[in-house]
């Protein structure tokens, strides 16, 4: 081992690891200078704003190592049992105003960049996004990872490191047009890549069967191809403790071996070439939310980072065990959707194939470890492989589902005889014209718990997606409602209402959300519910500022800030607010007094590239978009579509908001975690009863959310009782001449049947009632904007949401699955 000091110097001062801390700003200064000077070569007088960005984080990522070394050491010493988030998308955000804030360096970091003539809030913009995630999914383990930290859990995220994230989007002539992330072309000074720790992976090939010297059947998989999974690690800070846990995410490399065997035999030339095979797998995240593909690639990168990851757990159990059976009490595993819930199989494998556990012993290390999350109801999102794919890619895996299944189906018909419909529809199998695996089945069957996101979700999931699982083993299933980082989505993001919070209720809110309920007494008080209009008149005002620097549109911040913002998809439906925006303008082109308050529709959201429909949205949505802002000035109205919708956009835009547009189709949006952020920071919720609006609703009061819409039943009913769009386009006059007027080319001039997709698509299927939930939703957006008449009122609602938004703390779900799911206890970490 390394000696630690020279026996002829004095050891170093504990006073010099106090100051590490960095809240001394003299210290964070002399870092940065060190890191301009050291890390970029650079004098102070010749660094660029990027040195200056990279010198800092580097600074502030040393002012952590103490720490992660210590949260690393004490996890081991105790030898605690830890939680591991298995996770292909991770959407983060810039880390350094995040770092400086859950470190509590931020003022001295101010202060010392001040003194040197450097503006904080401008190196802060210089991060790129670290854009490894789609949408709520991968924002949602962002989230979590802060609250473990926080919580001081042991936990640990596993992941892909994508060298380009979800893709950046322009806005060319109304259409969205997409660009590579290159978000690591100018260096990542939060990772640090451990080659030491590299795992090999295995791809095709074949298994091979013996007899075991116990007489035992063994299968040995050999042959194929050799990838290899390089770490890298980025430290996750807790909020004003010590604890700083790791994110690993593996990169593919080509393996040394396979290179040199292909050198050897003098191909150079196809060397290289499989080199770039192997590379690829961590080259490029998947745009699409909510729906599977189904590429090769995508089930390789799948397995690519779930074997690197359970090896690593494997490793880092058997340091301190000579056997499995404590596994289950060291290791909680939890799949983030199914798209690493190969996992199961994977582990049967190591253990069964690898470490020679005998099957039984093996299925029950391996239920009593996983844990399986569901994000979604749709059908189009559920993950099923052709077993052909499967058995090409990954045979031995292939045969242990089919043990799995095999046993499990003999578990079915002794619980259900007779019942073959029943093992059918159970199966991890489906049969059909082409062989499928079901990637949800697996995962149920593998894990000791199954759970939803939202309450209504859960209680969709149990009747109608996995109704057969849920009365065979109705104990395992149990809902997590999502929640988010208040650090992030109010400490960091809304500075003035942090701010104001503090003053009234004191410090600490922070990381025990539920104190913000000691505003609701507040909100009857004029003064501060002057100061809240005034923070919020703020932001609206840096809002504007902020797109009239990007988009050179002129947002009036005295009108309400209608915001949607989350991923474009039908069944989100932004075609319902679009279509509203229509309807207001023709009547206010008619008679401009029908405009109760001025109204800025702001949109942003990504569709995925492949998605044409949801691209023909944001094609019209700046359609109107043109021919609004065109008359503004009369109207009242303007439409926005802001690009390249990311989390640090989001975090401009959410303290600005006025209205939360939550209008899924009843039944489809599992959660949504834009609304409980919308809320936190006091927008009001126009919403549907889907996801958890119903939880916000129950927890805000009715009085104080804008509801409209079916029920998630009554959209089940309404379909089965054949619903005809085109009736509901007859009936109602305003409604029609809106849908006339796109059919009509007004907003594409250019290509006057350019919409026709959207508007056949209304009026033939309507599959996600956007014309049935018309009416309504016309007269929940009037009662927003009478509402929003009587200033006092609505400023009272918007605290008491803001005051009433504690449950929604990523805090208590985190402390939920430890307890309920995981069994993991908090191991604070010493100073
Ligand atoms: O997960 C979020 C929820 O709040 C949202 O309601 C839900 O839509 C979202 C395949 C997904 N579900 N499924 C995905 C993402 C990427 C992909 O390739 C599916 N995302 C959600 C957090 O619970």
């Amino acid at each position: 081992p390394l000696r630690l000091q020279s026996p002829n110097s004095p050891q170093q001062s504990e006073e010099e690891d106090v100051s590490r801390t960095g809240k001394d700003p003299v210290n964070v200064r002399r870092g940065f200078l060190e890191h301009v000077r050291y890390s970029r070569g650079k004098n102070p007088e010749t660094a660029t704003a990027h040195d200056r960005f990279m010198a800092l984080s580097l600074a502030v990522r040393d002012r952590l190592a103490h720490r992660w070394v210590k949260t690393a050491r004490t996890y081991y010493e105790k030898d605690v049992k830890r939680a591991y988030y298995l996770s292909a998308e991770y959407l983060l955000g810039r880390a350094l105003g995040n770092n400086l804030i859950n470190t509590g360096m931020y003022e001295a970091a101010e202060q010392a960049m001040r003194e040197v003539g450097v503006d904080l809030t401008r190196l802060i913009e210089m991060e790129p996004d670290a854009g490894l995630g789609n949408g709520g999914l991968g924002r949602l383990a962002a989230c979590f990872l802060d609250s473990l930290a926080t919580l001081a859990y042991p936990g640990m995220g596993y992941g892909i490191r994508y060298e380009f994230g979800i893709f950046t989007q322009d806005i060319v002539d109304g259409y969205q047009v997409e660009r590579a992330d290159e978000w690591l072309k100018f260096g990542n000074p939060w990772e640090i890549v451990r080659p030491e720790k590299a795992v090999p992976v295995r791809f095709f090939g074949r298994v091979e069967h013996h007899q075991g010297a116990d007489g035992q059947r063994v299968a040995r998989w050999v042959g194929g191809k050799t990838v290899v999974g390089v770490p890298f690690d980025t430290p996750i800070a807790g909020f004003g403790n010590n604890t700083v846990n790791t994110l690993r995410l593996w990169q593919a490399r080509a393996s040394e071996e396979f290179d040199l065997l292909l050198f050897n035999a003098g191909d150079y030339e196809r060397s290289v070439v499989e080199k770039n095979d192997s590379e690829v797998i961590s080259k490029v995240l998947y745009p699409n939310d909510a729906f599977q593909a189904g590429k090769e690639l995508r089930l390789k990168q799948q397995y690519f980072f779930v074997a690197c990851s359970i090896a690593d757990i494997v490793r880092r159990y058997l340091k301190t065990h000579t056997d499995f059976k404590d596994f289950p009490n060291k290791a909680a595993i939890q799949l983030n959707d199914t798209h690493p819930a190969i996992a199961v199989a994977e582990l049967m494998r190591v253990l069964v194939d690898e470490k020679r556990l005998p099957w039984d012993e093996a299925w029950h290390v391996t239920q009593g470890t996983f844990g399986y999350t569901n994000h979604t109801l749709l059908a189009e999102a559920m993950e099923k492989w052709p077993a052909t794919l499967f058995e090409r890619l990954l045979p031995r895996h292939l045969e242990i589902i089919y043990e799995i299944n095999q046993r499990f189906l003999r578990q079915v018909q002794i619980r259900y005889p007779f019942d073959l419909e029943r093992m059918r529809r159970m199966s991890l199998v489906e049969e059909g014209p082409e062989k499928m695996i079901r990637m949800a089945h697996l995962a149920v069957v593998g894990s000791h718990s199954v759970n939803g996101v939202a309450a209504l979700h859960t209680d969709l999931l149990r009747r109608d997606v996995l109704p057969d699982f849920a009365s065979m083993f109705p104990e395992r299933f149990n809902n997590k409602t999502n929640g988010v980082t208040p650090r992030r989505w109010l400490t960091w993001c809304n500075p003035r209402l942090s701010k104001l919070i503090t003053e009234r209720i004191g410090k600490g809110w922070e990381t025990n959300l539920d104190r913000l309920r000691e505003l609701e007494p507040h909100a009857d008080d004029a003064e501060f519910r002057k100061a809240f209009r005034e923070v919020k008149q703020q932001n609206k005002q840096d809002l504007a500022q902020h797109v009239k620097d990007l988009r050179w549109v002129n947002l009036d911040p005295n009108a309400i800030f209608d915001v949607q913002i989350k991923r474009l998809h039908e069944y989100k439906r932004q075609l319902l607010n679009a279509l509203h925006t229509v309807v207001l303008w023709m009547r206010a082109r008619r008679d401009p007094s029908t405009i109760i308050h001025p109204r800025a529709f702001l949109f942003g959201a990504k569709a995925a590239p492949g998605y044409q429909q949801a691209k023909l949205i944001i094609r019209l949505i700046n359609g109107i978009a043109e021919v609004v802002n065109s008359d503004a000035g009369t109207t009242g109205l303007q439409v926005v579509f802001l690009p390249n919708y990311r989390v640090s956009l989001a975090e401009r835009i959410i303290p600005a908001a006025d209205v939360s547009e939550q209008i899924s189709t009843a039944g489809m949006e599992a959660s949504g975690t834009g609304n409980m952020k919308l809320m936190l920071n006091g927008a009001l919720t126009l919403g549907t009863l889907d996801g958890a609006n119903v939880e916000i609703r129950e927890a805000v009061g009715d009085e104080n959310f804008f509801l409209f819409g079916l029920t998630a039943d009554e959209v089940i009913a309404r379909k089965k009782a054949g619903y005809r769009p085109r009736e509901v386009y007859n009936e109602q006059l305003e409604l029609r001449e809106a849908i006339d007027l796109i059919a009509s080319g007004f907003f594409s001039p250019e290509d006057k049947s350019l919409f026709k997709p959207l508007v056949d698509g209304l009026l033939e299927e309507d599959r996600y009632l956007v014309l049935a939930d018309f009416a309504s939703y016309l007269q929940a957006q009037e009662e927003v904007a009478r509402a929003y008449q009587d200033t006092e009122s609505w400023t009272r609602k918007c605290i008491l949401n803001v005051a009433r938004a504690g449950i929604f703390s990523s805090d208590r779900t985190i402390r939920q699955y430890a307890e309920e799911i995981w069994r993991v206890k908090q191991t604070p970490v010493e100073s």
